[in-house]
């Protein structure tokens, strides 16, 4: 077997790369023409590339790494469980010690009356748990006819077949066979995009009142669930407007219709409470986790569910459930983060310094030429790039053209900040300094800068008509 190493020149791995590995998300000609970015080490909020590049990462990972790199403990904890314990299930009256003890942290964790976790390895696992969940609820309640769940257009649920029709990315959509029945989308409350004259708060209202509309259409006795990200990571940082959230709550009880938190990304400290729901204050049935649980050390999620449906649900057998339900090295390595962030008060951290010391970062960038405002939840935030601030314009070039410039001068400035479509996110993980951000910010303006004098060059200040 041949040893694939760290001191292996860049371009050799690369060629290996490209000869035999399908990237998620990712036009694999494409890229094995320009050659992946090789990451072979990581600490605190800095990767090194192949070429020993530091770079900041303003994505913690995949929105992922919440405690940082290089947490000796967590491999440490991961070790000692693989000696132990590396793998047993918890099928067929079966458990084990690092599962029942996650569990248990984790309701000690979530909002009051939601005590009870269903584990899966990943948020795409946990949503399709969450489908099959919410619809076997209404029918061991006598319901059966509740099934249909009501999600929203530019929403991101994950990408196996059922997360990925609950998402409503229309890209995903129109590749094999998506969405499955029984899902419906309406409009997500992105003002920015979308608001037109309205005030942020009246948008809000009525992108809400969209759900009822749509219940009432469906019928209520077919409804199931909505399902929502407290603030849509994926479909580019889009803070609701403040009047949002409530109104769906009220929406969801007045017609008996379950309320998923997808808290994929915003759960465990991101918005700068332990989850996204209770910044917004709202208190769901279900919470989809995963990502920041185990700050992406382990690939571990889970439905997390009110004692109500707990209780409902072990009335029947669920059948349902993945070989890594509640696997002991990933349970381990979760709890462990859990641990760590709750000593080293690292909600309290992305809360008190690190969300407000973001916020006033980025806000130094609003008044760039490009940049349309500065939208920003805790520690998770994005700027729509703009050719004309004052009327909201969209860019006449192809959707991403000018995202696309922007997040190559961020790598090219050793920052990570990506982009969707025309928007710049960044994510960075919870542990990140004042300093840290203040080395953020100033790459993220370099990088704008530059995007600027191409976007000049090449034309491209053009808006829509
Ligand atoms: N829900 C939400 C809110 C997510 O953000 C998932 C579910 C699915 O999780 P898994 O673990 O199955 O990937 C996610 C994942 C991006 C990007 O481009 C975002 C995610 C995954 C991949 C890419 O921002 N979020």
């Amino acid at each position: 077997m041949s040893v694939i190493s760290n001191h292996m020149p860049t371009a050799e791995l690369q060629a290996l790369d490209a000869a035999h590995h399908m990237h998620p998300f990712t036009s694999n000609a494409a890229l094995a023409k320009r050659g992946a970015r090789v990451i072979t080490r990581a600490d605190g909020v800095y990767l090194t590339d192949s070429d020993g590049h530091q770079i900041l990462d303003g994505m913690a990972g995949l929105w992922c790494v919440n405690v940082g790199y290089g947490r000796h403990e967590m491999a440490e904890v991961a070790a000692r469980q693989m000696k132990e314990l590396p793998y047993y299930n918890t099928f067929f009256m079966t458990t084990h010690v690092p599962a029942i003890a996650l569990a248990q942290e984790v309701a000690k964790l979530a909002p009051e009356g939601m005590n009870n976790i269903f584990f899966a390895a990943s948020g795409s696992e946990a949503n399709d748990t969450n489908i099959r969940l919410v619809r076997t609820y209404w029918s061991v309640k006598g319901k059966p006819s509740k099934t249909h769940i009501i999600s929203r257009k530019n929403a991101y649920h994950g990408s196996s077949v059922g997360s990925g029709s609950l998402g409503g990315m229309a890209y995903m959509h129109a590749q094999g066979g998506m969405p499955i029945p029984g899902i419906h989308h309406i409009n997500q409350p992105d003002w920015w995009s979308e608001g037109g004259d309205m005030s942020r708060d009246d948008f809000g209202l009525a992108r809400a009142r969209e759900l009822e509309d749509k219940i009432l259409e469906l019928g209520a006795d077919n409804v199931a669930a909505f399902i929502g990200e407290p603030v849509q990571g994926a479909g580019g940082v889009i803070v609701p407007p403040d009047t949002y959230w409530p109104e769906i709550q009220r929406i969801c009880r007045k017609y008996d219709i379950l309320l998923i938190a997808d808290e994929v990304i915003c759960g465990f400290g991101r918005t700068g409470n332990w989850f996204g729901s209770q910044t917004y204050g709202i208190s769901p049935d279900i919470m989809t986790v995963a990502k920041g649980l185990s700050s992406g050390y382990q690939p571990i999620g889970g439905s997390i569910v009110t004692d109500e449906i707990a209780e409902v649900m072990g009335s029947t057998e669920f059948m349902h459930g993945y070989t890594y339900s509640g696997h002991p090295v990933a349970s381990a390595v979760a709890l462990e983060n859990l641990r760590i962030m709750q000593e080293e008060k690292i909600v309290e951290h992305a809360r008190d310094v690190a969300g407000p010391a973001l916020k006033a970062g980025l806000e130094t960038l609003a008044d760039h030429p490009l940049v349309g405002e500065i939208s920003i939840k805790g520690m998770m935030a994005s700027m729509p790039l703009t050719p004309h601030k004052e009327s909201r314009a969209k860019f006449a070039a192809e959707r991403g053209t000018v995202g696309t410039i922007g997040r190559d001068r961020s790598f090219a400035n050793n920052l990570i900040m990506r982009h969707v479509g025309d928007r710049m996110v960044v994510s960075p993980p919870l542990v990140i300094t004042e300093e840290e951000i203040d080395v953020l910010v100033s790459r993220a303006r370099k990088a704008l800068d530059e995007t600027y004098q191409i976007v000049k060059d090449e034309g491209l200040l053009k808006p829509a008509s």
